[in-house]
């Protein structure tokens, strides 16, 4: 039996006889031969069977491949400089693996809903590759960049007891015989330790949101990449930010082109993308936004269109710095300049894409953070841990927390946050 190959191995194997295995893309006849497009994960290559060079059996097999069949292709590798990818199989056998008989994703448009309910077929696309290339591009970024630069990745749980955003999105379940328990909204509480132990650590883990808002720009669970600095100020963490961010888009620029290319991204537009951003404030952007027409008030988080308003014409994300405190969570430091702020930022991307980044410098001082836990009506006992940061050591620190599909979606430039993750949870949909 000759060797299995790879589609992406083909070039090395000139002249040989091999055996590809993986699902079929494409297949068409014209008389006395057939031309199958098999994709097995490393790429595509086209495999030729002359009727003349099979036997009956795999004939038969052979003419009778669906769309989407896995299948095993024996032939004699050929140099192609027209193939996609440089080489075709002049076949020789063929093995049926897994029949697919209708199978319901057929190459024209189909409706949201219908691919989504099959979203474990959909994945199989060109462009849902595509897009899973890129995001794993980004994850190995991500790490890359806090890796060289001396952070510890430190992992917080997923199960809680105190709550780390907003009460209004909280998922809860009971924990045994000790009451609820919270899916984690964020791990920057918890890093706020880690990082007065270590320094400069970062999580990246998933994380639940039960947001009641059906936009393109939300999930209930999505991935939030989240470091924590000791000694970093509101400053340092912005520029923190537009290095990180721009680290992460030229690497998929560097190494993911194709792809980009693929999904028929403006890669002009993500070439623009390196420090510095512009910077902001809160009530320079709500002057800006009322110059402009919108009806918005200062005390009030920018909505979505604020958003596309304020980034509106850059091709560069857009750094919204110093929010008022009512619109901000309860561990942000208060801003000594101005206290109806909080030291924080929100960093915009161009493109409609809107807020990908939340980040802060922390309340440090004691009795003022109690006294927002207080204002916001938290649970007081659940904070004796996140309190006592305070108490022991205390210590000014900056953080921010990156959504990951959120950068899937602005980088490869995608309608919606839905095909930025695998199996999306959105607030309709549960399955597959
Ligand atoms: O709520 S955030 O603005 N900030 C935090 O959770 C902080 N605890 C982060 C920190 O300072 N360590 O969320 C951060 C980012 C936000 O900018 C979005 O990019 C993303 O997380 N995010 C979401 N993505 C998808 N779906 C939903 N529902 C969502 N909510 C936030």
């Amino acid at each position: 039996m000759p060797d299995f190959v790879t589609v992406s191995e083909l070039g090395d194997h000139v002249g040989d006889t091999v055996r590809l295995r993986g699902w079929v893309r494409n297949h068409r006849s014209s008389g006395k031969i057939l031309f199958v497009i098999l994709r097995d994960g490393t790429g595509e290559a086209q495999v030729v069977f002359a009727r003349d060079d099979l036997d009956d059996r795999s004939w038969e097999v052979a003419e009778a491949l669906t769309y989407e069949a896995s299948a095993v292709l024996e032939g004699v590798v050929q140099e192609d400089r027209r193939a996609p990818g440089g080489y075709e199989l002049s076949g020789r056998r063929a093995e049926l693996v897994g029949a697919s008989p209708e199978y319901p994703i057929q190459p024209k448009e189909h409706g949201v809903d219908f691919l989504l309910q099959n979203r474990h077929l959909w994945l199989r696309s060109h462009r849902q590759v595509a897009i899973m290339r890129v995001r794993d591009e980004i994850i190995m970024a991500i790490r890359d960049f806090f890796y060289e630069r001396g952070f510890t990745l430190v992992d917080t749980p997923i199960l809680t007891g105190a709550i780390g955003e907003s009460a209004g999105t909280l998922f809860e379940t009971e924990y045994f015989d000790l009451g609820p328990a919270y899916l984690a909204q964020t791990g920057q509480l918890y890093l706020e330790a880690a990082a007065a132990a270590l320094g400069k650590v970062y999580c990246f883990g998933p994380t639940f949101r039960a947001e009641k808002s059906r936009t393109r720009r939300h999930l209930a669970e999505f991935w939030m990449v989240e470091p924590e600095v000791a000694w970093l100020d509101s400053d340092g963490n912005m520029e923190l930010q537009e290095e990180f961010v721009s680290y992460i888009v030229g690497r998929v620029l560097e190494r993911r082109r194709d792809e980009l290319e693929q999904l028929e991204r403006d890669v002009g537009k993500l070439e623009a993308v390196r420090p510095p951003f512009d910077r902001m404030s809160y009530t320079d952007a709500i002057a800006h936004l009322k110059e402009q027409g919108s009806d918005i008030e200062w005390g009030a988080d920018l909505g979505a269109d604020d958003e596309t308003l304020v980034a509106g014409g850059r091709s560069k994300p857009v750094f919204i710095y110093d929010y008022p405190k009512e619109a901000k969570a309860f561990y942000m430091k208060e801003n000594p300049e101005d206290p109806r702020t909080v030291k924080c930022n929100d960093l915009i991307a161009p493109e409609g894409y809107g807020e990908i980044i939340g980040g802060s410098q922390r309340e440090d001082d004691l009795e003022r953070l109690l006294a927002r836990i207080r204002e916001e009506k938290l649970p007081e006992d659940a904070y004796y841990w996140y309190l006592d940061l305070r108490r022991y050591g205390t210590y000014p620190h900056s953080g921010f927390g990156l959504g990951l599909e959120r950068t899937v979606a602005w980088i490869c430039d995608l309608g919606h946050l839905r095909e930025a993750i695998a199996f999306p949870r959105l607030m309709t949909r549960l399955a597959p």
